[in-house]
């Protein structure tokens, strides 16, 4: 299999201070707003994590010219028409991001293309973004009826539609935005639920038009945007980490700087703070989304109920909470979560058999789990499932089981988080 890490218990409290990377969601969307604008995009802070990377391969086969340089990535955007046919497969590597995204600006382009992902990504349902790409007008299939990769699509002229969300995704929100934008008309997507919006906020920063009304999103096609600098925040799932380790290391204090703050990702805030954590929040100006420093200490938690409407807003911390509530008292409840099951890999099956493993008292339900706390961890050999959120929870994990946790597929991490270790090492020093 891959890397095995040895992890051991941290001797002392977490102290210091981390500049998390790049937000994830922020850097794929920077990369192909750039791509379609006319003109540079010069972005800072971008994530240069595997996920990312595999957002820039398929721009830079379809002929943009992107730099990577030491402190900023530059695109050369010349214009949505400005894209060629790839001569190759789009490879979307682990990317579900990179994979439903790309569809809705393929959807309108007038030329074919397949995408192709790995093993975890031939497993991830893509029904919800070919479905309304087809109704917009598009020639789009894949394996399973349109639903699995590889997936391959004619573009071509599209007709605005309006469209109701099965399923709260911002992903799925923003393919079909992303080929409203391309298509003639005004294109409606009604949310069930809110979920991230980076992707309208992209639309406005790029100097193009989308309106929000309750619960309906709403963009024009044939709009043109113009490259911009774009200044992407720390990522606050990646910041989640270490503000669990930070809560749950006795005698911790650590501040993670510059992490974005939109509200439609601060979940994780809400329910540390709901479980009575000592967090501190200084927020700081800033021309684009919101951002701030956090601070957190070690705190006494207490178990709490999470479900509803707050589920988007933290969908992938869940892993990394189910651990924080392994250190609280009482009971914690998660539901409302069946999406995890359809993510980098079955997320409740993987956090509850793992967290098993180091002694936790945990069990899965139809759409999410219920952990009992607070109990001692102890060392054993985990897995990451290949999948960087179980990876970082049981890095985090091991800082304070009595013995060592192995953990195998370690590697997984350097989809989102490349310096985690080299991070996670720096407070334990500090
Ligand atoms: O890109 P990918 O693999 O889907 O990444 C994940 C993650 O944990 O990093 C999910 F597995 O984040 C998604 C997130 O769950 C990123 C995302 C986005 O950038 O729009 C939206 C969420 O997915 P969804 O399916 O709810 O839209």
């Amino acid at each position: 299999m891959g890397t095995k890490h040895t992890l051991t218990r941290t001797q002392q409290g977490l102290r210091g201070e981390i500049h998390v990377p790049g937000d994830k969601s922020i850097s794929h969307r920077a990369i192909m707003f750039g791509s379609v604008a006319e003109g540079t995009t010069t972005i800072h802070n971008f994530l240069m994590g595997e996920d990312c990377l595999s957002t820039v391969s398929c721009f830079r086969e379809m002929g943009v010219e992107i730099d990577i340089g030491e402190d900023r990535v530059t695109v050369q955007g010349k214009g949505w028409d400005a894209l060629k046919e790839p001569s190759r497969v789009l490879d979307t590597g682990n990317s579900g991001t990179t994979t439903r995204l790309m569809m809705g600006i393929l959807a309108g382009r007038p030329f074919h293309s397949v995408i192709i992902g790995d093993e975890s990504i031939a497993k991830r349902p893509m029904k919800r973004v070919t479905d309304p790409l087809k109704l917009f007008g598009t020639a789009i299939d894949g394996r399973g009826e349109g639903n699995f990769t590889p997936l391959s699509i004619r573009g071509g002229s599209l007709k605005a539609i309006s469209y109701e969300l099965p399923v709260a995704s911002a992903q799925v929100k923003s393919a079909i935005l992303l080929a409203g934008l391309q298509a003639s008309g005004m294109t409606e997507v009604v949310e069930p639920e809110r979920t991230r919006d980076h992707t309208e906020q992209m639309i406005l920063q790029f100097g193009g038009k989308v309106e929000r009304q309750g619960d309906v999103i709403k963009v024009r096609g044939g709009q043109q945007f113009k490259g911009t600098e774009v200044f992407v925040p720390g990522d606050i799932s990646s910041a989640a980490f270490f503000l669990t380790a930070a809560a749950i290391v006795p005698e911790s204090r650590v501040t993670l700087r510059n992490v974005g703050l939109n509200v439609t990702r601060t979940g994780i805030i809400e329910v540390m703070k709901a479980m009575g954590a000592k967090m501190k929040i200084e927020e700081i100006e800033s021309t684009g989304e919101r951002i701030g420093n956090i601070t957190v200490e070690t705190s006494d938690l207490s178990g709490i109920e999470i479900g509803g409407n707050i589920i988007p807003t933290l969908i992938d911390e869940i892993p990394v909470i189910a651990l924080l509530a392994t250190q609280a008292s009482g009971t914690t409840v998660i539901k409302n979560a069946e999406e995890l099951k359809v993510k980098e890999t079955n997320r409740i099956d993987a956090v509850v058999q793992e967290l098993k493993k180091l002694g936790a008292d945990i069990e899965a339900t139809e759409d999410g789990m219920i952990i009992h706390g607070k109990t001692s961890l102890h060392g054993a050999e985990v897995t990451s499932w290949g999948d960087h959120r179980i990876g970082m929870t049981m890095a985090v994990a091991s800082l304070i089981t009595d013995s060592p946790v192995h953990l195998d597929g370690a590697e997984a991490i350097n989809i989102s988080y490349p310096d985690f270790f080299s991070d996670l090492n720096s407070l334990k020093e500090s």
